[in-house]
């Protein structure tokens, strides 16, 4: 199956007119019977609106993009089996609804699952125009709207995006066009130094003047393009820090470069010392973020959109919000989110994120951010997202950039129903098992938030000294008597980076929420939990559920009717999560038991 697209067929094999055509195109093709007309209203934008006529037919209004988003939304609906409303309105909540693709020039996609990239080969940019239609598709019908299509890591020759593969670029950005989707570029921050600049500092006229020429020129071939996406001073990249300069100087320089053209700089907050020494215990990585981003707060030029991860780790199971983005009200924020299951099975293991964003926007308040990104877990298999299964993330990604407040287990189900034709007992049967998938997930991994604990580098799989002596400043301190990190005001300090009533419900173990306990405290594995079990006791019970849960799920899928095609990756990547569920166990369970020597009070094997 091709993601949930099988059901949408108008001809893609050549280029929609406009938006508003495509709409009418694909809504003849897949509800032929509804009597539908389109109204373009231009000042309504990216919003449409839909209601009745006197004669029962549909009226559709919106701007041009508008119009699309609303006949895919008609098209969601009756595809799902629910009823068409006679009149509803919406308008996206987010600006800025981002696709990160992180892949490089040669064809290879840092952290990609689903096969190489659909942009790039051998250094040039190479793909099918055909499947660029379908992602542009793919994305309008869930209302994303701009696609970055080179990774933050700008590794040579990707710089030339802005130069000589320009034109090939401008031609790219055309075939997203009509699908109201714009392109985005990552760039090298040291771009200027490899034209004869001695510098990249931003304060250098000479610096200056190369990325308002270099802007100028993009723009006259792309004059839609939403921006450049940067990662500076981060894991080797370069930076304004380099010249003595603050973030705020450095983005702010490229701000005024793309103003005039209405462009954005997204500028990322992933920004920690990645040289730390373990025996340091003065640095905490999680507090690096707000270190170098809070005291700018308002100094950022206005087209300046600066992209926190969601938690202030790096994209773990659990990790509390980032406090940058509860604590920046006067700088535009837009909160990242990884839909690459870089550190969430690797799109082997099933992990269905949307119950973890959900509980992120309720701690989120609406309008503290203006965008919202994820890392792209799309690639050039057949089916886009390697396991068919994990394209309910990129969909479901979808609704919640265009309304946060959508509702986990619908969007579930109608990814199902616009996916496969199942009975309701199958699509029950699959709805819980993929909003499941993430605690279950989490119980056989890394326990109650510390998070890591993975084989480093390619961080699939447990090892959970992996990252203990190393420079990634992702520590757990697991010794005989206790583990975790102290990140109250007594310990580290972290937790002062959050407002009050934050800092009061999770300082204190007694009211902290148990799956963040090790994130913000270190403690005994003799600890009692609220339920009365000991902690290290609810280590191995979490671990012993999580593989039998996974078994559970083995079985539940193998009842239902997958197509063929789809059912044969789906059961041999669950018998890799299997097998990998159980090493998990074993191995998580087994480390603490040698360290603590504590047993397991119901008995059950754990190895010594
Ligand atoms: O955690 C790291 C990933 C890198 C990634 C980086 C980032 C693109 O392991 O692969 O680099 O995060 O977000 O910049």
């Amino acid at each position: 199956m091709k993601a949930w697209l099988s059901k949408l067929n108008a001809d893609l094999s050549a280029a929609p007119a406009s938006p508003e055509a495509l709409a009418l195109d694909e809504l003849s093709h897949v509800l032929p019977d509804l009597t539908c007309k389109a109204e373009t209203v231009p000042e309504m934008g990216e919003s449409y609106r839909i209601r009745r006529d006197a004669d029962g037919s549909l009226i559709l209004s919106g701007g041009s993009t508008g119009i699309l988003y609303g006949a895919y939304a008609l098209i969601r609906l009756v595809l799902a089996g629910e009823a068409i409303p006679d009149s509803l309105s919406s308008a996206p909540r987010y600006s800025l609804r981002m696709i990160n693709c992180w892949d490089n020039a040669d064809g290879s996609v840092e952290r990609g699952y689903s096969g190489r990239s659909l942009f790039f080969e051998g250094g040039k940019l190479h793909y099918d125009p055909l499947r660029m239609r379908e992602l542009g598709r793919l994305m309008a019908s869930v209302g994303l709207n701009v696609l970055c299509i080179n990774n933050v890591n700008v590794h040579f020759p990707a710089q030339l995006l802005l130069e000589d593969d320009l034109p090939e670029a401008a031609a790219l950005a055309d075939l997203f066009r009509p699908f109201g989707v714009r392109l985005m570029f990552s760039v090298d921050y040291s771009q200027p130094m490899r034209h004869g600049i001695p510098t990249a500092d931003p304060l250098d006229p000479a610096v200056q003047a190369w990325w308002k020429e270099t802007a100028a020129r993009v723009y006259a071939a792309i004059p839609d393009l939403a921006g450049f996406l940067v990662k500076a001073d981060s894991e080797g990249r370069p930076g304004p820090f380099t010249y003595g300069r603050n973030h705020a100087e450095g983005a702010n320089m490229l701000a005024d470069a793309v103003r005039p053209y209405g462009g954005k700089i997204v500028w990322r907050c992933f920004v920690y010392n990645c040289r730390q020494d373990w025996r340091d215990t003065k640095t905490d990585r999680p507090m690096a973020a707000w270190d170098h981003y809070a005291g700018l707060d308002g100094q950022f030029a206005d087209n300046v959109i600066l992209q926190i991860k969601h938690g202030p780790f790096d994209f773990q199971v659990r990790e509390p919000l980032s406090p940058l983005l509860l604590g920046m009200k006067q700088t535009n924020l837009a909160m990242e989110l990884q839909l690459a299951q870089e550190y969430t099975g690797h799109q082997i293991d099933l992990y269905t994120m949307i119950p973890m964003w959900k509980e992120l926007f309720e701690e989120l308040p609406a309008g503290n951010i203006m965008s919202l990104a994820a890392v792209s877990n799309l690639g050039r298999d057949e089916n886009y997202t390697g396991h068919p299964l994990a394209a309910v993330n990129f969909f479901t990604y979808g609704l919640l950039s265009w309304d946060p407040e959508t509702d986990a287990s619908s969007a579930v189900s109608q990814w199902i129903r616009l996916t496969y034709a199942f009975s309701p007992a199958d699509e029950q049967t699959l709805s819980a098992v993929l909003l499941s998938s993430r605690r279950t997930y989490e119980k056989y991994t890394a326990p109650l938030g510390i998070g890591w604990m993975v084989n480093p580098h390619d961080h699939y799989g447990p090892n959970p000294s992996g990252y203990e002596y190393d420079l990634w400043g992702t520590y757990h301190k697991a010794n005989r008597d206790a583990v975790g990190i102290d990140r109250t005001a007594k310990g580290t300090g972290y937790l002062l980076q959050y407002p009050e009533s934050l800092q009061q419900k999770y300082g204190d173990p007694e009211t902290c929420p148990d799956l963040y306990l090790l994130f913000y405290h270190r403690l005994p594995y003799s600890f009692r939990m609220k339920d009365g079990r000991t902690l290290i006791q609810r280590i191995y019970d979490d671990h012993f559920e999580g593989f039998a849960e996974t078994e559970a799920m083995a079985k539940a899928l193998e009842s239902l009717p997958f197509p063929d095609s789809d059912r044969e990756i789906i059961s041999s990547r669950m018998s890799r999560q299997l097998h990998n569920a159980k090493e998990w166990c074993d191995i998580i369970n087994t480390f603490f038991r040698r360290l603590s020597g504590a047993d397991d009070a119901c008995g059950r094997m754990i190895y010594d």
